[in-house]
């Protein structure tokens, strides 16, 4: 069987250390041992939380170049947009006409996101779990890998496959496993270490940046919240600290050492010492990327050369599962032209 790496990040604002250390830095390892990666940019999904479009087009090629920038080989893997494939919401609408409503009142990003403002959430932000499952389902993927946040979305997807193939009484669809990162599954926010880092907090303190110039870069360091105890012998003085939890965290994870390693180094020290070397490392490793990055950002034919080369994949892919799809709820077959 073929296996297949199918996932993506939300073009809703700007990329940041979150997506690369807790998402994509992990699609890149896993890579290796996979058969064919799909990277996608989901637009339709930025849309359920959009408060306008103005910016969805920027975006989408920040996230594009980010992928590449962040090690994604482009012509190894598969880059796309969404909305370049059609068969992402025709294959979710025949999962909502299976998928019990009951299903989707369980999924908590839809209450974390509503709030209490349910009567006024849009339908997209409700039944985006199910565009979800499409996504993943359309390329009969066998490895989705996410954040935490996202795992309960995977299994809501294994249940749909399960709910298909029930329906039409044959096994079209495999159940894709989730993959969550050992590592890093959680970057939080730099200005709240119980929030993670995300690209809707209305604080640009909260997040680093990839694109973040090395000024920046070490002001949002220097200023990121701390507890006023000295840095402890091992991890286990990390509980109940999440801001120094996380400050640490990210440090192992630019420097690829431990964090208990880190602990010994730094014992006893405060943490503007630590956040001197954090920001050195910091830099350091974001600096090739940033670079890439502007770069990829100032060539718009080779984005659009790779999200065309994506796009003609994913849509090949697409079409083989869709005739299956379409052949086993026994729509009427498209007449051949005279
Ligand atoms: N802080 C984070 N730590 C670790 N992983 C993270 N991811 C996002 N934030 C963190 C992972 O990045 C992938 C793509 O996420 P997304 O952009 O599609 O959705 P998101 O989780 O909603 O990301 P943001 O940045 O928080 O966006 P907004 O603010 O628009 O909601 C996923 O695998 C996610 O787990």
């Amino acid at each position: 069987m073929t296996t297949r790496i199918l996932s993506g990040v939300r073009p809703t604002g700007n990329i940041h250390l979150g997506n690369y250390l807790g998402a994509i830095q992990n699609w890149v390892s896993m890579s290796h041992n996979i058969d064919e990666h799909l990277f996608c940019i989901v637009d339709q999904h930025a849309l359920t939380t959009a408060e306008d479009a103005s910016d969805l087009y920027n975006h989408t090629r920040l996230i594009a170049a980010a992928y590449v920038a962040c090690g994604i080989d482009p012509d190894k893997s598969y880059i796309f947009a969404q909305s370049h494939v059609p068969g992402h919401t025709e294959l979710a609408w025949y999962f909502n006409c299976i998928t019990p409503l009951g299903w989707l009142n369980r999924m908590t990003q839809f209450k974390d996101k509503a709030g209490k403002n349910k009567e006024h959430a849009n339908l997209g932000l409700y039944a985006y779990p199910v565009l979800m499952a499409a996504d993943i389902l359309l390329y009969k993927a066998t490895h989705v890998p996410v954040g935490e946040d996202q795992k309960q979305h995977v299994e809501l997807a294994r249940d749909i496959a399960h709910a298909f193939n029930n329906f039409v009484k044959c096994d079209v669809f495999t159940l894709p496993e989730p993959v969550i990162p050992e590592q890093n599954a959680r970057i939080m926010s730099l200005r709240d270490g119980t929030k993670k880092m995300s690209k809707s907090d209305i604080s640009d303190y909260s997040r680093i940046h990839l694109l973040d110039d090395e000024d920046t870069l070490a002001i949002k360091i220097r200023k990121a919240k701390t507890d006023m105890d000295p840095i402890p012998d091992s991890k286990e003085g990390l509980v109940d600290r999440p801001e120094a939890k996380n400050l640490i965290g990210i440090y192992a994870a630019v420097s690829n050492q431990t964090v208990d390693a880190i602990c010994t180094t730094f014992e006893g020290q405060t943490f503007s010492a630590l956040k001197a070397t954090l920001t050195d490392a910091l830099i350091e490793h974001l600096r090739p990327i940033r670079e890439k990055l502007t770069l990829l950002l100032d060539d718009k034919s080779e984005l659009d050369r790779i999200l065309a080369r994506g796009a003609d994949r994913a849509n090949e892919l697409a079409a083989i599962s869709l005739n299956e799809v379409r052949s086993s709820l026994n729509l009427y077959p498209r007449p051949k032209g005279q």
